[in-house]
Formats: C-alpha cells, structure tokens, sequence
C-alpha cells in the first residue's frame, strides 16, 4: 500500500472548546494518517458549561456517505467512532464497521464523564454502546464509561490490581480484544492511571499520570487519537498507551501553566511536532 492508512473518524464536530473532530483530525493528521471525517452533528462547541450550545443533528448522514464511499471502493484501514448524537446512529456505526471488516475497529465510547452521562447522552444510547462495543477491537472508555457500559453504580475509589484487571477483563467479554481504561484511580500509584489490557496476549499494562489539579474537556478524545495513531502506525499497546499518555500529559501541563480557562480545552496545537518522534519512551508497568 503506498499511501498513508485512512481512518474514517465518526465523531461530532464541536467549533470551540478542542474537543472531537477538532483535535481528532490534527493528531492523526501530524502522526502521517489520512482522516475522513464522518461528523454526527456540527456543535458550536462542546456541552461542558460553554451556555447555549447550538446542534445541527446529521442523524441522516452517516448512512449516504457511507454507500457514497464504497461506490468508490475507498478502502478504510481504522474505523473510529466517538460521540454520537441519537440512537439511530449507533445502528449506521454498526453498518459502518461491518463494511470494512479488515479495518481496526475503535470505539471511543464518549458517553459521560465524573460520574455523569453528558447532558445530550440517554439511557437507551448507552444500551445502544453496550452494543456497538461489541464490534470493536479496541475501546477506550474513562472510568465513568466503564459503569455505563458494564451497568454499574459509578466508583471512583481506588482501584487494587484484582479490581483493574477484572474491569478490563469483563469489557475485553464484551467483544474487544484490547481495552484501555483513561482516568481511573490506583491503590499502588495512589493517583490516576490509565489501564490496558491486551485479550491476546493476557497481559495488562498501565501508566501512571502527574497529578494536576485542574480538568479539561476533550482529553478523553485526544489520548484515544494519538492511541489510535500510534496503533496504526504498528505500536505495541503498551507503547501507544505510554505515547497517548504522554502527549495528553504535556498538553495539560502546556495548558495549565497558562491558566487559561479549562473550558477551552487543552493547548496541544504547539506541541503536535511531538507525536513524529520515530521512537517512544515506553512509561509503561506490568498491572
Ligand atoms: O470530549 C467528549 C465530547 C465530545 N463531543 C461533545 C462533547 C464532549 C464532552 O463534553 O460535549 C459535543
């Protein structure tokens, strides 16, 4: 193939706040992949306290575009899903995975955060993500989506090793064959982690985040582009984790130092030169 692999990235497009296909296209872009967006809505920004949001639901796209595409036999290396508007897109992402069943299948299941859904996020879509997962490869959920999809109350307590591995291990039931978990609080590390777990191989994997004290919206979506390019590029999963990581990082860090207000969103546009770095430190740990 002499061409850079294609991913179709079936996301919403938010105008401000760095969120979705606003962040999903410079990452894989910088990283030397080609990204067709597939937008499931045009927002003016995120729903993260920003007011008033204005939505254009494209319920009735997904499906056009798809036929639109193989009528021109583009082949897909990577389908992505994230955020997804109304439930009947759940079905058109189905379609759209099964198309191309060679491709890598990404599930970023955007459905809360803190222990919330997002304001525009039912209980039927989350029963439709129960679903959808299970045509994934990898999924990518924070720890308030690991309750969603497994159907249990929110915890946000400290996690031992039992506790992690059996999270993943259920998800990986699911259908995924690799499942990484952003956000989740460890008793070894006493802070956040981001878990992974690979079904092939057996083995789980984390990396452990500095503490700082401030939240922004969008870093869920950031860290799932850069694993998803860094997977793609032929990383270990361990590798991609401790890339995903460290970009997420350093975009925090950036932004923080800044004092800008996190409704915004993470400053990663001067540091997009870091993802073309041939090699990766491995800040990865045996879970
Ligand atoms: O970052 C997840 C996300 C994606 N898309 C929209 C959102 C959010 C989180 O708030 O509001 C529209």
């Amino acid at each position: 193939m002499n061409r850079p692999k294609r991913i179709a990235a079936v996301h919403d497009l938010s105008g401000f706040g760095r969120c979705s296909l606003a962040v999903i296209l410079p990452v894989l872009s910088a990283q030397g992949l080609q990204v067709c967006p597939v937008p499931t809505a045009v927002l003016s920004s995120h729903t993260g306290g920003l007011g008033s949001v204005v939505t254009r639901d494209l319920g009735d796209y997904i499906d056009p575009a798809l036929a639109h595409y193989r009528s021109l036999g583009i082949g897909f290396e990577c389908v992505y899903t994230g955020f997804l508007n109304s439930t009947a897109q759940f079905a058109s992402c189905e379609r759209f995975l099964n198309a191309y069943p060679e491709a890598l299948a990404v599930v970023d299941p955007v459905l809360g955060d803190h222990g919330k859904r997002y304001r525009t996020v039912t209980e039927e879509m989350c029963a439709a993500m129960r679903r959808l997962i299970s045509h994934a490869d990898v999924i990518t959920p924070n720890r308030t989506e690991v309750g969603l999809l497994l159907g249990e109350n929110y915890d946000d307590g400290l996690l031992g090793v039992q506790q992690a591995r059996s999270l993943l291990a259920r998800l990986a039931e699911k259908g995924p064959s690799r499942v990484v978990i952003t956000g989740a609080r460890l008793q070894i590390t006493g802070g956040l982690a981001n878990l992974g777990f690979d079904r092939e191989s057996g083995k789980f994997w984390y990396t452990a985040d500095e503490y700082i004290p401030a939240s922004y919206p969008g870093t869920g979506d950031l860290y799932a582009a850069v694993l998803t390019g860094s997977l793609l590029r032929g990383d270990s999963l361990p590798i991609a984790m401790s890339r995903a990581a460290q970009f997420t990082e350093l975009s925090i860090k950036t932004t923080y130092s800044y004092g800008s207000d996190p409704r915004y969103g993470v400053m990663f546009e001067p540091l997009l030169g870091e993802l073309l770095r041939p090699t990766a430190q491995g800040s990865y740990h045996l879970l």
